[in-house]
C-alpha cells in the first residue's frame, strides 16, 4: 500500500488537491470534514454533536475521528492505499494512524504540506463561504478560530512526521494545476525509494 497525509491550515487546498490526487493515483479519499459533513446532513447525533463544535472553529474531539477513520479503513481492505485529508489534526490522531496502519501492516509514506500564507486562506474560505453554505465558512471570526485551533494543536502534527523523514513542504499558493504539479513530483519521487 501507498498511503498520504495531505495536509495544511483551514483552505490550503487539501479537498481541491484530492480529488485530483484520487484520479491521478487511484487512492481512497479520507476526509474526515468530509465525514463529518455527512454525519451532519444525516443529522445524525454525531452530527448533530459536531456541527456546534465545527460552528465555533474547533476541533472535534480526537476519539471520535479516530472511530470514524477506524472503520473507514475497515471498511476498505483492499485498496492500493488511502490519501487522508483533513487528518491528522492533532499529535494524537497521528499516534492513533500509526497504530490502525501498523495493525493492518503498513504505515505512511509522505506527507504532503501545503504553505499558504494567513491572508490567502482568509480570502478563499470566504469567498467559498459565499457559495457553499458552510456555517463555518461565512463568518471571519469562525475563520481565525479554525487558524488560531491549527496553530494551537495541528502544525505540530508535521513535526510528529519530520522526525521520520515524511515531510514534503509544498508551495500552496499558484494555479491549481501548478500546485497539484508540484504535489506530483514529491509524490513520484517518494514512489521511486518505496
Ligand atoms: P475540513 O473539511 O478538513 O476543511 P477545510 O479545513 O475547510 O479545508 P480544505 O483545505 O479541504 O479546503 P480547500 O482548501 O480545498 O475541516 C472542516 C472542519 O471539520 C474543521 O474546522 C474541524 O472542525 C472539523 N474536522 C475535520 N477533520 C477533523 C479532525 N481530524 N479532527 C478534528 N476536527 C476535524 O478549499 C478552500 C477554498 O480554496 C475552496 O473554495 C477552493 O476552491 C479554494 N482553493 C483551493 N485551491 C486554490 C488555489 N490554488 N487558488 C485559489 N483558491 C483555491
Amino acid at each position: 500500500m501507498f498511503n498520504v497525509i495531505l495536509f495544511g491550515p483551514p483552505g490550503s487546498g487539501k479537498g481541491t488537491q484530492s480529488e485530483k490526487l484520487i484520479a491521478k493515483y487511484g487512492l481512497k479519499h479520507l476526509s474526515t470534514g468530509d465525514l463529518l459533513r455527512s454525519e451532519i446532513a444525516n443529522q445524525t447525533p454525531l452530527g448533530l454533536e459536531a456541527k456546534k463544535i465545527m460552528d465555533k472553529g474547533q476541533l472535534v474531539p480526537d476519539e471520535v475521528v479516530i472511530g470514524m477513520i477506524s472503520s473507514a479503513l475497515d471498511a476498505n481492505p483492499n485498496v492500493p492505499g488511502f490519501l487522508f485529508d483533513g487528518f491528522p489534526r492533532t499529535s494524537s490522531q497521528a499516534e492513533a494512524l500509526d497504530k490502525l496502519l501498523d495493525l493492518k501492516k503498513t504505515s505512511i509514506n509522505i506527507m504532503l504540506a501545503l504553505d499558504v500564507s494567513e491572508e490567502e486562506i482568509v480570502n478563499r474560505l470566504l469567498k467559498r463561504g459565499e457559495t457553499s453554505g458552510r456555517s463555518d465558512d461565512n463568518n471571519e471570526g469562525i475563520i481565525r478560530a479554525r487558524i488560531t485551533e491549527y496553530h494551537a494543536k495541528t502544525a505540530v502534527v508535521a513535526d510528529y512526521y519530520r522526525k521520520f523523514n515524511k515531510v514534503s513542504m509544498v508551495r500552496g499558493e499558484g494555479s491549481v494545476d501548478e500546485i497539484f504539479n508540484s504535489l506530483c513530483k514529491e509524490i513520484d519521487k517518494k514512489n521511486k525509494e518505496y
